[in-house]
């Protein structure tokens, strides 16, 4: 039966289950056990024994970051497990991987990921990740591809979608908290005021915005394109210099891919405005806004090589018949039509970043990017830009046609 586990409880239960005893090596008794999740949702353990360690979450039966008059559905557990097995045979070694899982106390022990760090908080390091492109573009291909309809049949597409439908209360907190409650009054809104009060009251009576904020809300619901991680921001990323495990993806259902890769977009274009507040040398400062304006690219342009790649040489699925693509005239037409669903889905990762980026700054749920910046004056000057950069990617999302002119606007912004 589910019961909210305490230190003391996570030490009998573990102290059950043989193969965990195995991993960890040593008495029971001598284990250490901390909790140290620092998240909005679940309870985050960290185990040790004589020979080895591992990470253990259990989701509560309430949001953490609001306490328990906002309930929450136990069954996110299920979910997260469910794509965990699933990223971890679709992009192996960039997930962690599972020891053990408990549905009915909604816990999962997985790897403990040592010396890896959440990836947010490197960045306000100023430091620099070598394998992430790489990495991320890779998971991005291979779980966005790999899910769609262009790799499985209907059926097992339909069947998929199926699996994860019940996974509704978590996409109800990104319907509110991302695609309604920053453009409205409500409760739990929070901004630096007094300095963007002026701006979150604009956002507000803006029309334009809440019918583009309104579009990418219906795509979000309504556009079961691929199996998503569904919260794939810096936070839910941990990194070293060499390796880059996705964490997290208890938010996973399917969606529009585009959510996904703008996650990752708009998190880093984030860090980049934010950098200006944090403490840097000149030259640290200018040698990181760089490698971050880099990787933008990176992961876009990455990810596209590696998707379009997947898609020529791995297309099994029912989306493309290849039977109504013959002879050369039919393959060019094919490639023209793959470059043309790239452009549509670098509109939605556009309009999925600016979305992504405005709910941190006038929603609920902050991120710590901007959240340590501690002169507040200095932080809204961030976050102003950040806003101003994310209303135009999502008024003009069709304009922005590259990678590149997102940085370049970016780039601009960075010291208005
Ligand atoms: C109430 S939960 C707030 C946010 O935390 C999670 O990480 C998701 O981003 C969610 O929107
Ligand atoms: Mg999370």
């Amino acid at each position: 039966a589910y019961r909210i586990l305490r230190e003391a409880d996570l030490r009998d239960y573990l102290a059950g289950l043989p193969a965990i005893v195995a991993q960890l090596g040593g008495a029971p008794a001598d284990w250490s056990i901390s909790e140290v999740g620092d998240g909005n949702l679940n309870l985050v353990f960290i185990v040790k024994g004589g020979s080895g360690g591992l990470a253990v979450k259990q989701a509560l039966p309430y949001v953490r970051l609001v306490g328990e008059s906002w309930p929450l559905p136990l069954s996110r557990a299920h979910y997260e497990h469910m794509a965990l097995v699933h990223q971890a045979r679709l992009a192996p070694m960039l997930v962690p991987a599972v020891l053990h899982h408990d549905a009915p106390l909604a816990l999962t022990a997985m790897e403990l990921l040592e010396p890896h760090i959440i990836m947010r908080k490197g960045l306000i390091e100023a430091t620099w990740y070598p394998r992430f492109v790489e990495d991320i573009s890779t998971f991005l291909a291979q779980t966005l591809f790999f899910t769609s309809d262009l790799a499985l049949s209907a059926a097992e597409k339909k069947q998929g979608i199926a699996d994860f439908a019940g996974n509704h209360a978590l996409c109800k907190i990104t319907e509110d908290l991302i695609f309604t409650d920053p453009y409205r009054i409500a409760e739990q809104n929070r901004w630096t005021a007094p300095y963007l009060d002026a701006t979150a009251a604009a956002f507000r009576e803006d029309l334009d915005l809440h019918v583009a904020i309104s579009r990418l809300k219906l795509k979000f619901m309504a556009s079961p394109q691929a199996l998503l991680h569904g919260d794939l921001h810096t936070g839910s990323i941990m990194v070293t210099d060499s390796e880059t495990r996705v964490i997290d993806p208890e938010f996973a259902f399917y969606g529009p891919m585009g959510f996904d890769i703008g996650a990752v977009i708009g998190n880093l274009l984030m860090a980049y405005l934010a950098s200006a507040g944090h403490e840097r040398t000149p030259g640290e400062r200018a040698s990181f806004e760089a490698w971050l304006l880099a990787t933008m690219e990176g992961v876009w342009s990455e990810f596209s090589r590696k998707f379009l790649a997947l898609w020529r040489s791995e297309a099994n699925g029912d989306g493309y018949p290849v039977s109504l693509f013959t002879g050369e005239a039919g393959a060019a037409r094919l490639e023209a039509e793959r470059q043309a669903y790239m452009a549509r889905l670098f509109e939605d990762t556009v309009g999925f970043a600016a979305a992504k980026t405005i709910r941190r700054i006038l929603g609920l749920a902050h991120n710590i990017d901007f959240e340590w910046i501690a002169d507040e004056k200095q932080r809204a000057i961030c976050e102003a830009r950040a806003l101003k950069l994310a209303r135009n990617m999502m008024l003009e999302a069709p304009s922005y046609t590259t990678i590149g002119a997102v940085t370049y606007a970016a780039r601009e912004l960075r010291n208005w």
